[in-house]
């Protein structure tokens, strides 16, 4: 059974971002219009620069797909970019005078050029576009299961909100969310947010800020303590990092654990039998510092992931750099770009992190077939409910005559 999992390919101005993704079952149903709604809200957001006002982000799928289901086969889909310009000498020049903080010159370095445009234009976020479609693919999954990923913009400079989502208020969050220019769930926040962006972009600087995701419905038991690249936290940090400019990973409570006690730290366990049908089994913890994980497995409670993402490196003034062709100290190059992509970043880090638990949920309920991994999920929350009696495991052992010795 291959495990699920997606590489992206494409140049920012190149014809098209791609994503590649292995281990789908057959027969799981693709949501267009949700994948397209994803690449959209991607699009968007207060801060944005002239890019987003040429691409209309659609994906076609190219493999993989028969009469809108999966068929078991790799999944190739395609984002295509209008800005399609990566050959053209002028529109797409030379970049000698690396940007810091942009890939720009370890990426010439790493390949042995003074050119930074090959590793810039692989290195940009326009790659984000494939790694939202591929969790949005994943989403088209995790839905069946009552799982929900929600991402927002927790902070920006000192203006931040202190709302703590909830499935039960969720719709009401999202409406919220959906409304605000900045994809901050709170008005004055968002306000706030705003006029920051508004400042950077006057003073020709660049801001960055903090996302958060909450997934929601997650069944107790995905990933695993066994291996530590097993552990869903460590993936989920991998994957939170892999997203462009992100320079920081906090499960839960995250780096506030250093802060205080064990006693002020751990989520106490409670059971509520009236809950046991539920993913989480009954066991339902009044406090969520551990951000649904222990052990690297999810324990029942929403899963919380926060990222800080580092102001665009791309600023209007420039920094100083060096032209890698004299050697001389130079301002950087200034390329057309974006003056904040957080609101776009809580998209993209919704859409990754769904990729990261779809991919332990399929480990866990693995099948061929979205049937299987059904009848799997239900065979594993029916024989958990069985605790604490004896499982069908434990029950004789086969005759002689019918095993092997
Ligand atoms: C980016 C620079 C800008 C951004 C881009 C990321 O692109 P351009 O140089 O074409 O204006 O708009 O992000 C996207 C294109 C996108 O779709 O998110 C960079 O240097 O990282």
């Amino acid at each position: 059974m291959a495990v699920l999992s997606y590489l992206t390919a494409g140049e920012s101005h190149g014809p098209a971002v791609s994503a590649l993704i292995g281990g789908l079952p057959a027969g799981l149903e693709l949501d267009v219009e949700f994948i397209n709604a994803q690449l959209r809200r991607r699009q968007g957001g207060y801060g944005r620069g002239g890019r987003q006002r040429i691409e209309s982000d659609a994906v076609s799928f190219q493999a993989g797909v028969r009469q809108g289901k999966t068929t078991g086969g790799p999944l190739l889909l395609q984002i295509r970019n209008r800005d399609c310009r990566l050959d053209d000498p002028v529109r797409t020049p030379p970049v000698y005078r690396p940007r810091p903080g942009h890939a720009d010159l370890a990426g010439a370095m790493k390949w042995l050029t003074t050119d930074c445009r090959n590793a810039l234009e692989r290195a940009s976020a326009r790659e984000t576009a494939g790694r939202t479609a591929a969790g949005a693919v994943a989403r088209c999954l995790l839905r069946h299961f009552g799982i929900i990923s929600f991402g927002f913009v927790r902070s920006l400079l000192d203006a931040q909100t202190d709302i703590a989502p909830t499935q039960e208020r969720l719709k009401e969050l999202r409406s919220a969310r959906d409304a605000s220019d900045v994809y901050c769930p709170d008005p004055e926040v968002s306000r706030r947010i705003i006029e920051h962006i508004r400042q950077a972009k006057v003073d020709k600087d660049t801001v960055g800020g903090v996302v958060e995701v909450h997934v929601f419905g997650v069944p107790i038991g995905l990933g695993s303590c066994a291996q530590f690249d097993q552990k869903l936290d460590a993936r989920l940090a991998a994957a939170v990092m892999g997203i462009q400019a992100f320079k920081a990973v906090e499960i839960g409570l995250g780096i506030q654990c250093a802060y205080r006690r064990g006693s002020e730290v751990h989520d106490p366990i409670n059971y509520d039998p009236t809950m046991r049908d539920g993913p989480a089994l009954g066991f339902v913890r009044p406090t969520n510092n551990a951000g649904g994980l222990e052990g690297g497995m999810t324990n029942g409670m929403p899963i919380v992931v926060r990222g800080t993402m580092k102001p665009i490196s791309t600023l209007l003034r420039g920094m100083p750099s060096v032209d890698l062709n004299t050697m001389e100290a130079a301002r950087s190059t200034y390329e057309r770009s974006d003056v904040c992509a957080l609101p776009a970043a809580s998209v993209v880090m919704e859409n990754v992190v769904a990729f990261e638990v779809a991919r332990v949920f399929c480990e866990k309920f693995a099948g061929d077939t979205m049937e299987e991994i059904k009848s799997s999920y239900d065979s594993y929350l029916g024989l958990a409910r069985l605790l604490p009696q004896a499982l069908p495991a434990d029950a004789a052992p086969m005759e002689a005559d019918q095993t092997e010795a």
